[in-house]
Parts: C-alpha cells; sequence; structure tokens
C-alpha cells in the first residue's frame, strides 16, 4: 500500500523548489502527495520576484479535509512566510496528533530572497520545532537560529546541540555551503564511492549521537530545490519505516544523484533533476 506524504509549503510555479519539488520528490520513492500551499512566490531561475501569502484559515482548510479522510504517515513544512501560518499548524499538528513531522525551515531562498519574517522564525523555532522529528537547517538557517557565524566543525556542533534544546528529537545541519576538505575524527558514512577531495558533510544530531554523511562536494549551478527535496525524501523515507538514519543516507544519496543528473536550465540556479 502507498503511504500518504503531506507537505505544507510554498508554490514555486517554475517548479524548481517548494511544493512542486516535493511532490516529485513524493513520487520518485512511491509514496502519494498531498499538499496545502502557504505562499504563491513569483519567481525562476534567477531570483525571487515576490509572493503572496495565504491566511491561516486558508491553511487550515486545506489540511483538515485531507487528515479526516487519508491516514498521513508523515508530514513535511516548507516555507512558513508568516507567525501566524506557524501557530495554526502548530495546533493542527496538536489536534490531530501528527507524527513524524520534518521540518525544513526554510529562511532564504538560494538566490537571497528573504521567504519569512523574524516573528515567524521566533515561531517556528519555539512552537514547530518541539513537536519536530528532525530540523534540517542548512548553514546559513542553522546561522540565523542561532545567531551565530559557522565556519568550522566546532561551529556546527555546538549550533546542532543549541537547536536540539528548541526540542526537537534530532538535527540535520546541512553543511553543503562550506566545502570541507578534511574529514574529521567522528564516524563519517561516504554516500557515493567516486570520493573527491572536497566533501560536503551533513550532521545528524540525533540519541546524543554525532554521524556525519560525507558526498563529493560538486562545483554546479543547479542547486535549486536541494532543501526541499531532501526533506521530502526524508518523509518519505520515514513514511515508509526507515530510521531516522537511513532516512538520511537515502535522502542524501538520491540528492547528489539529482545535483550530478541536473540538465542546465534557465539563466541562474538550475532545478535539481527529480
Ligand atoms: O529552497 C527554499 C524554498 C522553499 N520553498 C519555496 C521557495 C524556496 C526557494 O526559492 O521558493 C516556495
Amino acid at each position: 500500500m502507498q503511504k500518504v506524504c503531506m507537505t505544507i509549503a510554498g508554490l514555486d510555479p517554475s517548479g524548481g523548489a517548494g511544493i512542486v519539488a516535493d511532490i516529485k520528490t513524493f513520487r520518485a520513492f512511491d509514496c502519494f502527495a498531498t499538499v496545502a500551499i502557504t505562499s504563491i512566490t513569483f519567481q525562476n531561475t534567477q531570483g525571487v520576484f515576490g509572493a503572496v501569502h495565504q491566511s491561516a484559515e486558508t491553511v487550515r482548510n486545506q489540511i483538515l479535509p485531507i487528515l479526516d479522510d487519508f491516514e498521513v504517515s508523515a508530514v513535511k513544512t516548507g516555507m512558513l512566510p508568516t507567525a501566524e501560518i506557524i501557530t495554526e499548524v502548530g495546533k493542527v499538528a496538536a489536534e490531530y496528533s501528527l507524527k513524524n513531522f520534518v521540518i525544513d525551515p526554510v529562511v532564504r531562498s538560494t538566490s537571497g530572497y528573504d521567504l519569512i519574517d523574524d516573528d515567524a522564525l521566533r515561531s517556528l523555532t519555539m512552537d514547530l520545532f518541539p513537536i519536530a522529528l528532525i530540523v534540517t537547517p542548512n548553514i546559513p538557517e542553522a546561522e540565523r537560529i542561532c545567531r551565530i557565524r559557522i565556519q568550522s566543525i566546532e561551529d556546527i556542533k555546538f549550533a546542532g546541540k543549541e537547536i536540539l534544546k528548541l526540542g526537537p528529537k534530532s538535527v540535520l545541519i546541512k553543511g553543503g555551503h562550506i566545502p570541507l576538505s578534511k574529514l574529521p575524527d567522528d564516524e563519517v558514512i561516504s554516500v557515493d564511492e567516486n570520493d573527491t577531495e572536497l566533501k560536503a558533510l551533513d550532521f545528524l544530531f540525533f540519541n546524543d549521537t554525532l554521524t556525519i554523511f560525507a558526498s563529493p562536494y560538486m562545483r554546479t549551478q543547479a542547486t535549486h530545490g536541494t532543501g526541499c527535496v531532501l526533506s521530502s525524501a526524508i518523509t518519505a523515507c520515514i513514511a515508509k519505516g526507515a530510521d531516522l538514519r537511513q532516512a538520511v543516507l537515502q535522502a542524501k544519496k538520491f540528492v547528489t544523484n539529482a545535483i550530478k543528473t541536473a540538465p542546465l536550465m534557465g539563466k541562474g540556479y538550475s532545478p535539481i533533476n527529480v
């Protein structure tokens, strides 16, 4: 039986990120995709030019009929632009005892557009992080959440522990923004056998253990949607019963391959190949 996943996220009409990327990813993992749109953004591979956000009510009204009807095995959130939407998602999650809750704390687009205001970020960390199975910030997001600069593996370890204190069961800090040539001493799981010098390292903090996932660092313009695809791949794997480490490993393999095989499209950051 196909598992049902839900994404609560923004619409990127150009198809590279947001709910379109999530739907394609759920499908690639043989899950059934359901969605609630939080915002309609205006963008292409070159930039984000604006957005019209939904209200708390319209987000709730999209989600409830689905939860009343389907057994939803896992839920992910992407762009949650306002505090009122976040509070509402928290209420719905409590009312329906939503489990397997994956939070991609989307803060800014690849091209540098702020997708969430400060009030919303506060509400995200206070109201939603405590119910998350996993939170998946990249380096700039972890910096904004912890209000620190991250320049080393020590900084990443500090940030991981700080974010864990906000209440999620686990944290995955995606290190792709700082290519590293030297691997740390901790356990490292290699995602690709064709290892290169530079690594993109992702750091999973879970159950008092740090697991580091290494993949070759790829210099490419094809990065649009990587965060959305990774978190929805994790969501799908969790829905299908994988444990957290397995889910992250499979999701990371999927994203690495999607970056590697992406055809260059548009004039800016190409969508990855889902
Ligand atoms: O990749 C972050 C992201 C998430 N969701 C939506 C987006 C973007 C980046 O542009 O547009 C809707």
